[in-house]
């Protein structure tokens, strides 16, 4: 058995919903790879006191990090449309143009499982150098059977060449490809339906996810969507009220979703469905500043209801082109008003449970796996107040040190 034992720290363990329980002068025991200690260090158990700890000088350790909401598999980018916003385009001559949604698909098209992971990588890499330890990446770019079974076959590779945790989500009602135009029915009786098949089968799926919107999928077209995925044991979530209300979020609890995400336009019933459902609220603060949304996410209404809110980047090429979760924290807060502890809660313990993984990641406690995050900073405020500035100095995976992916 491996043993190791960090002492000399300031522990944010995020274990229950009162707080970060910050411990000063605290040591973390871990045996192989799971927490078999985390507590102030006169506390230690007198069987780890022959092991020489490693201290951490002073540092703060909280949960390993988790972005429980991604598009971090997909081909292209879409920095041109960007531009051509910028310089006054209209949303229908971008169309035009080829840009939207669309020409994500395309690229995306154009690329193997190997050339998904390639360009996959970068974007990885820039999360796990901020301490994350998990992620939760969809398809919804390929919107054809194959070409939504790579995005997560590149998704579970990603998982073989960096020491990370990745959960799938499969998203092929993300959109309505041009070749189904018109035809959402066909298009998932064809596509969505069959492809959930498939890729069950085939291990790929660990979520069924969708994307209510009237640019999208209705409610009646996302429960047809559902059933399926319950006839396959598979969980769902849902991408709802983001820029309208249809009552995704209440269709969504109704289905005892693991989280219903973005949130703009979410409802008192859509709040109390989701506090009675236990549906994670995950809020996307990226999609949020890039669209120049106005509306926030009723954030007051989802706290008295008692509702989990996480924080995740969203990172996609259209709408969320963002790598950090540290930025995503300071969002968060600025744009939504969330408190700090609720900002690290949400992209540690929240997230966790966002996906499913609340017994196993998220918080600092007994029988968990070691999964931490050490940062150069005294105070858990500094995580979450700085912007552009990565203070992490250790990432624990698994109960081994990977700072650098
Ligand atoms: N919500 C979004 O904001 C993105 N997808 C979603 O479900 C937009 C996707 C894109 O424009 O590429
Ligand atoms: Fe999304």
């Amino acid at each position: 058995m491996t043993r190791t034992l960090w002492n000399d720290l300031t522990l944010a363990p995020l274990i229950t919903a009162k707080g970060l329980g910050l411990v000063e002068d605290a040591a973390i025991a871990v045996a192989d790879e799971r927490i078999a200690f985390a507590g102030r260090a006169s506390d230690l158990p007198s069987d780890w006191r022959d092991v020489a700890p490693e201290s951490l000088g002073g540092r703060l350790v909280t949960p390993a990090m988790i972005d429980c909401h991604t598009h971090l598999v997909h081909g292209g980018d879409r920095a041109r449309e960007f531009e051509m916003r910028l310089e006054g385009a209209s949303y229908e001559a971008i169309a035009r143009a080829g840009g939207g949604i669309v020409s994500s698909v395309r690229a995306t098209r154009e690329l193997g499982v190997e050339g998904l992971v390639r360009t996959a990588l970068p974007r990885l890499d820039a999360l796990l150098l901020e301490g994350v330890s998990t992620v939760e990446i969809k398809s919804g770019y390929g919107l054809e059977i194959e070409t939504e079974l790579n995005m997560l076959r590149a998704a579970r590779r990603l998982e073989r060449v960096r020491p990370v945790r990745v959960r799938t989500s499969w998203l092929a009602a993300h959109a309505t490809p041009a070749e189904y135009k018109g035809r959402n029915a066909d298009y998932i009786r064809d596509v969505v339906l069959p492809g959930m098949e498939r890729g069950a089968a085939e291990g790929l799926i660990d979520a069924v996810d969708g994307f209510c919107e009237g640019i999208a999928f209705s409610p009646a077209e996302i429960a047809e969507v559902f059933d399926k995925a319950k006839a396959l044991g598979l969980p769902v979530k849902l991408h709802a009220e983001q820029l309208s209300n249809l009552g995704g979020a209440r269709l969504a609890a109704s289905h005892g979703a693991l989280s219903a995400d973005h949130l703009e336009y979410l409802d008192a019933d859509g709040v109390a469905a989701m506090a009675q459902a236990g549906t994670v609220a995950v809020l996307l603060p990226g999609a949020f500043y890039a669209i120049r949304e106005t509306k926030v996410p009723p954030l007051a209404a989802l706290r008295a209801a008692g509702v989990p809110m996480a924080v995740a980047t969203d990172c996609n090429p259209g709408t969320s082109p963002l790598t950090s979760l540290l930025l995503a924290m300071n969002m968060a807060a600025t744009l939504f008003g969330m408190t700090v502890a609720e900002c690290l809660a949400g992209t540690t313990r929240e997230a966790a449970r966002a996906l499913g993984l609340e017994s196993e990641t998220g918080a600092i406690e007994v029988g968990k796996s070691a999964d931490l995050a050490v940062w150069n900073v005294r105070s858990p405020a500094e995580l979450v107040y700085r912007f552009g500035f990565n203070p992490l100095h250790a990432r624990i995976f698994r109960g081994a040190r990977t700072l650098n992916p």
